[in-house]
């Protein structure tokens, strides 16, 4: 923000890639004083500050310029940039370096019953998901007419549900999917967390020192668990 010299980092407050971002962040030097209800967490030991928000937020709050760098999932930050460039806002960005945590991929799943023959076998169906553009876009680019049904949450329980004929959402091990019912059959987008940098503008000389010291750190770090 305007009148910071601290180079500002988003992170997740609490969820899948919290634990994995501040271990790399304290794996790299930094100490950090956290306190689970506070938005902000001061580095004691470097000119950094952390700001702890839900991961929807992360993309916004580095293509807006608000933070300097964040820890996000490359299937929120690819749908975010989806969404923000067809709403005509700032969507640009730069990837520092892609991380070895919160893989999964974005998957279309079918219930067990349905006769799937390819993704033809949506054509004029609906499909529940979590991220419409990325969904969209890949029905776009194979020619089908289907439609994404926007769900926030509990997009497994869907077709269940008579909401929607399939579902389209994240999965690692697959038990999610098994439990409900569902069969994975098309694996539309392959995810891990990234470090991104915002990239509508130059950072101050000081904060790009700081951040080109940080990065061989990072690379250090990453190596060290191959
Ligand atoms: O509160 P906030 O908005 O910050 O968190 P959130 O609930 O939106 O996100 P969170 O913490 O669940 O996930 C953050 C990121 O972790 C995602 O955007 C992905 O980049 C990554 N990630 C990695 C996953 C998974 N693996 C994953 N398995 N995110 C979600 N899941 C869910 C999936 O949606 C499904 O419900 O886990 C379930 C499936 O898991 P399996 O193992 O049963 O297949
Ligand atoms: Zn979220």
């Amino acid at each position: 923000m305007s009148n910071s010299n601290r180079l500002r980092i988003a992170v997740q407050k609490s969820g899948r890639l919290s634990d994995d971002s501040i271990a790399l962040l304290k794996a790299i030097g930094i100490k950090l004083n956290i306190r689970d209800r506070l938005l902000i967490a001061h580095s004691t030991n470097q000119p950094i500050d952390l700001l702890r928000v839900r991961d929807d937020d992360i993309p916004g709050l580095v293509m807006d310029g608000v933070v300097d760098l964040g820890f996000i999932g490359e299937n929120e930050l690819e749908e975010k940039m989806l969404e923000r460039k067809a709403a005509g806002k700032p969507f640009e960005y730069e990837v520092l370096r892609r991380l070895d945590y919160g893989g999964c991929r974005l998957s279309i799943a079918v219930p067990n019953e349905m006769d799937y023959d390819g993704i033809q076998s949506l054509e004029g169906k609906k499909v529940a998901t979590t991220y419409p553009y990325l969904l969209e876009r890949y029905f776009k680019e194979q020619g089908i007419n289907a439609k994404a049904v926007m769900l926030q949450g509990s997009v497994e329980v869907a077709p269940r549900a008579g909401v929607a004929d399939a579902i389209c959402d994240l999965v690692s091990t697959g038990a999610t999917l098994e439990a409900n019912g569902l069969v994975e059959k098309d694996v539309i987008f392959r995810s891990k967390a990234v470090l991104i940098k915002r990239a509508d503008g130059e950072l101050s000389d000081e904060k790009e020192t700081l951040v080109n010291r940080l990065m061989p750190r990072v690379d250090g770090v990453l190596l060290a668990k191959e």
